[in-house]
């Protein structure tokens, strides 16, 4: 039984009828009246499910104030007592969990199959994982301490979860949290602030501010924030860096990514196919560590291609509360129009398009592209949607010079049943995450992070729990150095 019961339909219409004045940002325990505010719309009917805050630097300041008062407090909790809120979220997602998958559904128009069954599980996951970490933090790190507030700007691919994998860690280490959710998909943020509100969080522990780019700009800018955590496009990351240089803040980027998934003469083929299934058709190829370039020995590429084209025709595009349905709608048509846009200007370079079929609206078909040069904008660009491109290899050494032949670097995905063959290629590309014979693979005790352009700093296992504590004091008087 994969479909959301038409309960948990009924449940997210009577929240969103409750909210129909619109949203307020979420500061110190409690939520605001609502202020100026926007849409937010359901991408695959293009109809305003609510209205939101669009949040003002006076908006921002009392948030960071808040998040300041209750940090020494929080901070100076046993590590037990912090898990017990960390546990107490996670349940609590659990709990609500039907609820939050329809609405993420709802707001982002990934498949309800996919917002049931990886997203909001992860959520808990992330929350389990680091309340562990909080009762361990002290032993662990014992001379380390948190950062104070944390800045966390976050996208629209995965909201729930992209907040999930900034909220858990920073709790955790004993920060307080000044989040904002992107303007497309604010929604399962501020029914996860409502959550820590229903379970006993401390006020102002998390607080959650609404709004676009330019409130993302006043929390970064912010004297009041310790350290920053964003995860978005490669160019507000490297505005973000401009802006906090020399300002001591922490700062940690998870940028965009042009991963390659390398398929080797000796792969399982059914299961490399399959796994091309879920590294760019998964949440309709929105996902920062997509394999987009699929590389492929020469020997089988003829036939791997016509296996992976019949594999796409039996996708099904549409309504994303279907739970037949494997891809859902593009986040806005924004992003849609720039995958449309990127693809033409791939045909008028030379490439092929394969497609298969859409309906009409915020959707785009899933495509495998052949014959692209090395240099072509598909082969380089990061697309953002269910846009695949094949390459043929004919030697390793060649497979690994097209994965690095990049100016990312975020993961990687290998096929082959030779594990010594896997291996020595992994050492060899340059990516923060590399699977074999797996693909978009999450685990909250795994790092996660980038090379290059894909950004700095990782998320999530222990180097994430280190990311939320700033380092030990260097007086130069250290004795341990090597003598
Ligand atoms: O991202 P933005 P956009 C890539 C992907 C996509 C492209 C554009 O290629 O097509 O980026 O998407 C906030 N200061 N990724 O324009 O703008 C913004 O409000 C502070 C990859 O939607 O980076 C939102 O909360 N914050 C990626 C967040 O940044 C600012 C996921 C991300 O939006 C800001 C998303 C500013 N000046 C897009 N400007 C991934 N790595 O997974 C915007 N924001």
């Amino acid at each position: 039984d994969y479909g959301p019961a038409p309960e948990a339909q009924d449940i997210v219409q009577d929240w969103l009828g409750r909210h129909e004045a619109g949203f307020g940002h979420f500061i110190d325990g409690t939520f605001t009246g609502a202020g100026e505010t926007f849409a937010v719309t359901n991408p695959a009917t293009g109809g305003e499910i609510a209205r939101v805050t669009q949040g003002t630097t006076a908006d921002v300041d009392a948030a960071v104030a808040a998040a300041r008062k209750a940090q020494p407090k929080w901070a100076g909790l046993q590590g037990h007592q912090r898990a017990r809120h960390l546990y107490a979220l996670a349940r609590h997602v659990q709990q609500h969990a039907r609820f939050l998958a329809v609405l993420e559904s709802l707001d982002n128009g990934k498949p309800i199959r996919e917002s049931r069954d990886a997203d909001i599980p992860l959520v808990a996951r992330h929350f389990y994982h680091h309340a562990g970490w909080a009762e361990l933090v002290a032993e662990e790190f014992p001379d380390r301490q948190p950062w104070g507030v944390c800045g966390q700007i976050i996208p629209w691919n995965f909201p729930l979860l992209m907040l999930a994998w900034k909220v858990a860690p920073a709790l955790a280490a004993g920060n307080t949290v000044v989040l904002k959710p992107a303007e497309y998909t604010p929604l399962t943020a501020l029914a996860f602030a409502e959550i820590a509100a229903e379970c006993g969080l401390p006020a102002g522990v998390l607080n959650i501010v609404t709004g676009d780019g330019a409130t993302g700009a006043a929390i970064a800018g912010h004297d009041g924030v310790d350290k920053l955590a964003f995860t978005g496009s490669t160019e507000v990351g490297k505005i973000l860096r401009r802006q906090t240089a020399g300002s001591g803040k922490g700062l940690t980027l998870e940028l965009g990514g042009k991963s390659p998934f390398i398929v080797f003469e000796d792969a399982d083929l059914d299961a490399a196919v399959e796994g091309v299934v879920d590294a760019i058709w998964f949440n309709q190829g929105q996902v920062c560590c997509a394999g987009s370039r699929v590389l492929v020995a020469e020997a089988i590429e003829a036939r791997f291609t016509e296996r992976l084209k019949a594999r796409m025709a039996r996708l099904t595009v549409g309504n994303p509360l279907d739970k037949n349905t494997d891809i859902g709608a593009i986040v806005h048509p924004v992003q849609r129009d720039r995958i449309a846009e990127l693809v033409a200007q791939g045909r008028a370079e030379g490439a092929e398009i394969h497609q298969g079929a859409a309906p009409e609206g915020c959707f785009y078909p899933p495509t495998i592209i052949t014959n692209a040069q090395p240099a072509s904008v598909l082969s380089t660009e990061e697309i953002f949607g269910p846009v695949v491109t094949i390459t043929p290899f004919r030697t390793p050494d060649d497979a690994v010079a097209l994965a690095n032949n990049t100016r990312y670097g975020l993961a990687a995905s290998i096929w082959s049943e030779g594990i010594t063959q896997a291996l020595d290629i992994a050492r060899q590309v340059k990516a923060g995450v590399i699977w074999v014979n797996g693909t978009n693979l999450f685990d909250a005790a795994a790092g996660f992070g980038g090379y290059r352009e894909s950004g700095y700093g990782r998320e999530g296992g222990r180097e994430g729990m280190a990311a939320y504590m700033r380092s030990p004091a260097r007086t130069g008087q250290e004795t341990d150095l090597p003598a």
